[in-house]
């Protein structure tokens, strides 16, 4: 089945207030770019500019708590991030995973609020170095799926993003084999978890994606998109990733 591509950007603790003009140019190749969704993640301070600065373009934030409201300092709710224009946010981000020592049910559980908020969700899994080498890749990818994938899970809310750890900011990327067969067994071990709608669930490929590595990453098997970090902060870097995606 043809699965519409999605090029989303990770700005992480970057970017500033001045920043938000690279948005401009990557809201205009957003829209020249059909058959691409595009959207950004940034830090909850400029999720509101960023959306005032690009009103097209689908803006979203990289973290979300579970809970509705109460005594979580520093955190920041789906309604929360809704009212700032958000319509997205990630979760499970391996540095999230490794900082502040988030679980798959943590994960899942801000999954199924963002659901319950009516926004969508980029739920990241990927292995470590360390996990790699040892062999057991896959099976911690299809673990950490099994652990952090939301109830209702479909296709119009929820896209998952495999970023194996050591690709990401390193300059290292996966062989395209390398990641058509984790996309494979993703998808088939999606296809066990939720049957029939894991067919039309966006597979996104990160780590270390650039304008100069984008076609071939996104032209392995079963990669519907990429998420990107570094090369999201400035268009002149973001908008070859979308082009190559067109
Ligand atoms: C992986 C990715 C964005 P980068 O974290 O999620 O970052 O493209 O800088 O490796």
């Amino acid at each position: 089945m043809a699965r519409r591509k999605l090029i989303a950007g990770n700005w992480k603790m970057n970017g500033s207030l001045a920043a938000l003009a690279e948005l401009r140019a990557i809201a205009d190749a957003a829209q020249d770019a059909g058959g691409v969704d595009v959207a950004i993640a940034v830090p909850a301070t400029l999720i509101a500019p960023a959306v005032a600065m690009a009103p097209g373009l689908a803006i979203g934030a990289q973290d979300v708590h579970a809970a509705p409201r109460g005594a979580h300092t520093g955190c920041v709710s789906v309604d929360l991030i809704a009212e700032a224009g958000a319509r997205f946010s990630i979760v499970g981000h391996s540095e999230r995973r490794a900082d502040n020592h988030e679980t798959d049910a943590e994960v899942k559980a801000k999954a199924e609020a963002l659901r319950a908020g009516g926004l969508r969700a980029i739920l990241c899994i990927g292995e470590t170095l360390a996990q790699r080498d040892a062999g057991d890749a896959e099976a911690v990818v299809l673990r950490q799926l099994t652990g952090s994938l939301p109830v209702g899970t479909a296709s119009d809310w929820l896209a998952i993003a495999y970023e194996p750890v050591w690709a990401i900011g390193t300059g290292r990327t996966p062989t395209v084999g390398d990641v058509t067969a984790m996309h494979g067994a993703i998808r088939g071990h999606l296809h066990a978890l939720i049957g029939a709608e894991a067919v039309a669930v966006r597979l996104l490929y990160g780590g270390s994606v650039t304008g100069d590595n984008a076609a071939e990453l996104l032209g392995a098997g079963n990669v519907d998109g990429a998420l990107v970090g570094g090369a999201s902060l400035t268009a002149a870097k973001f908008v070859p990733i979308i082009a190559a995606a067109v």
